[in-house]
């Protein structure tokens, strides 16, 4: 397709330049998760000359890293799959509402093999950088082990969820048991029996992993800085009858999650909270803590999420229901949320998290209470004491949105890094593109991505393959952003979240969990219906925002 691709000429080929022709391409997409696999489909599809790079030893993104025991889907496992393959969605049989990892993984792995992806999907490769060459329009991409590549088109794919992070507490180096991150989880089994385990962190990935360790560990310390509103999972089996319900409705659950500010099949009920009786109220609370998945946060009453009473009616209602689950007063105190309100923060999923706290083997350490002051040889020291442990796990979560980005150490015009340029908090305009990175994009980056992923970024992928055909059929060299077009999205941006409950949230949709991180909105709050809108506005009205170059 474009000028980089293999030469027709009937010259014989020296091995240096098919060396050259090796590492160059028209695009090179990074992340081989739901998300860059589906743009390597699309670009592959287009004729380009494409490569996919990703660090794992397999394909599956978030799904290949976070393997930890009962880690799973926290949406509807068919909201979440490929809808554009009518192949993949009459051949693959889903087995829980909410898939665990492993079927996830191999659904990835499926996928990969049906749409023809593996030839063109270098694995076991972490990009190092990416530079722009301003006189060649390319970018030179670099790797780990020392391989360069030129590409026309860098697109990122890396995920919201991916760059793990560490608490800073100092002396890991000297731990000298077993530690893990969820997040980097190995494949060979880990064993918590008749271990002293700590695990790290409440959010999505320590309630779910928490009950397993808590199974079959001697001892299992949670250390916990910030409890959450956690509410049941409420998975089930899907039953071949309802598999094949599911494939006969698949348009119409696909529709659903378009139309759904959350990509997902749910949707706020079209009442208030204060349209009932506070009885009736709490008898519909009831039946969403009965409801399987995020019912509770994305089918609830309207003014759950926007109305500051209504919200505490809510939190009060899970408050009771965590007193009556945890058998400890003073325990079950610790572990209902002060500082934010239901919806505030995503909240984490579960399956048994409370019994777990009534079980002897169990303690609850507050971080708050009583602050890790260093990892040591044995364990870990707080300002109370210290805990000899065999094994930490790390469900610290992650430098959210764009760590997984910056770490690529990206240079546009001028020699701008990436990471510098948004010091501040990302700078986008569109979630798609940065001014003075031509030829970056961003698909399932800062500023545009929120609820379902793959349904928001199955759209940026086909917004970003017309693109890139539209600069490629009319000559250009370049496709680029200008600053003004970035303020105006960054306004937008920030007036979607304004006057909002969770625009007071220190959650990680800010960067507030990462230490010395500036506060800045990294999501898009309009809902997926209106991005979707303003991208094709965009395209439609001949690429406004956007600068192409010859
Ligand atoms: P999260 O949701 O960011 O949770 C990380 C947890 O780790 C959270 O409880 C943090 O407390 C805690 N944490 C982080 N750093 C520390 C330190 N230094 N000390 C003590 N505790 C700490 O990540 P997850 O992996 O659980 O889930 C991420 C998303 O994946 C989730 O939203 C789902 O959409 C899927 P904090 O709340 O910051 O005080």
């Amino acid at each position: 397709m474009s000028g980089t691709g293999p030469s027709e000429s009937t010259e014989v080929e020296t091995p240096d330049a098919r060396l050259e022709d090796d590492r160059t391409f028209d695009a090179i997409v990074v992340g081989a998760g739901i998300t860059g696999l589906h743009q390597l489909y699309r670009l592959q599809e287009a004729g380009l000359k494409v490569r996919l790079l990703d660090a794992g030893s397999g394909v599956g993104g978030v799904w290949y890293w976070n393997r930890y025991p009962g880690a799973r889907f926290d949406a509807e496992s068919y909201s979440y799959g490929y809808f554009f393959s009518e192949e993949l969605r009459n051949e693959w049989t889903w087995t829980e509402e909410y898939a665990g990892q492993p079927e996830i993984e191999r659904y990835l792995n499926f996928a990969a093999d049906r749409l023809g992806l593996r030839p063109n999907i270098q694995l076991n490769t972490r990009v190092a950088s990416a530079t722009f060459d301003e006189n060649e329009h390319v970018w030179i991409v670099t790797t780990e082990a020392g391989e360069v590549f030129r590409t026309t088109f860098f697109i990122t794919a890396v995920g919201i969820l991916s760059a793990p992070q560490f608490p800073r507490t100092p002396g890991l180096d000297q731990y000298s048991g077993e530690w893990y991150h969820t997040a980097l989880w190995p494949k060979e089994e880990v064993s918590f029996a008749g271990k002293r385990v700590a695990v790290i962190g409440t959010g999505s990935s320590g309630v779910q992993i928490i009950p397993f360790v808590a199974e079959d560990a001697e001892h299992l310390f949670v250390f916990q800085r910030t409890p959450n509103w956690v509410t049941p999972i409420n998975n089930f089996a899907i039953t071949a009858e309802r598999m094949a319900e599911i494939r006969a409705t698949s348009e119409a659950i696909y529709q659903a999650c378009l139309t759904s500010p959350s990509g997902s099949p749910h949707s706020p009920m079209n009442m208030l909270s204060t349209d009932v009786t506070p009885e009736e109220r709490d008898a519909q609370f009831e039946r969403l803590y009965q409801a399987p998945g995020l019912t509770m946060a994305l089918g609830n009453f309207r003014d759950i999420s926007r109305n500051q009473s209504a919200n505490a009616s809510l939190n009060a209602f899970l408050a009771n229901k965590i007193r009556s689950r945890v058998n400890d007063p003073e325990v079950a105190e610790k572990l209902i949320p002060t500082d934010h309100g239901f919806g505030q923060k995503r909240p984490p999923l579960e399956n048994g998290y409370f019994e777990v706290f009534n079980q002897p083997n169990v303690t609850l350490v507050s971080t708050v209470d009583e602050p890790m002051t260093s990892f040591t040889e044995k364990g870990i020291q707080t300002t109370e004491q210290e805990y000899e442990l065999d094994m930490i796990v790390f469900a610290t979560g992650f430098e959210a949105v764009t760590g997984s980005i910056t770490r690529m150490n990206i240079t546009g015009k001028g020699g701008q890094p990436l990471d510098e340029y948004w010091l501040d908090g990302p700078r986008t305009y569109l979630g798609l593109q940065s001014a003075n990175f031509p030829n970056l994009f961003y698909v399932g980056g800062p500023q545009s991505a929120a609820g379902t992923i793959p349904r928001i970024t199955e759209t940026q992928v086909d917004w970003v393959t017309e693109c890139i055909l539209y600069v490629l059929e009319n000559g250009y060299s370049e496709v680029t952003t200008t600053t003004a077009a970035e303020d105006e999205w960054n306004d937008h941006v920030n007036e979607g979240i304004k006057g909002t409950l969770q625009e007071t949230a220190s959650s990680w949709a800010f960067g507030s969990n990462v230490e010395g991180r500036r506060r800045a909105y990294l999501l898009y709050n309009g809902g997926q219906p209106q991005y979707r809108q303003k991208i094709a506005e965009a395209k439609d009205a001949g690429y406004a925002g956007f600068v192409f170059n010859k």
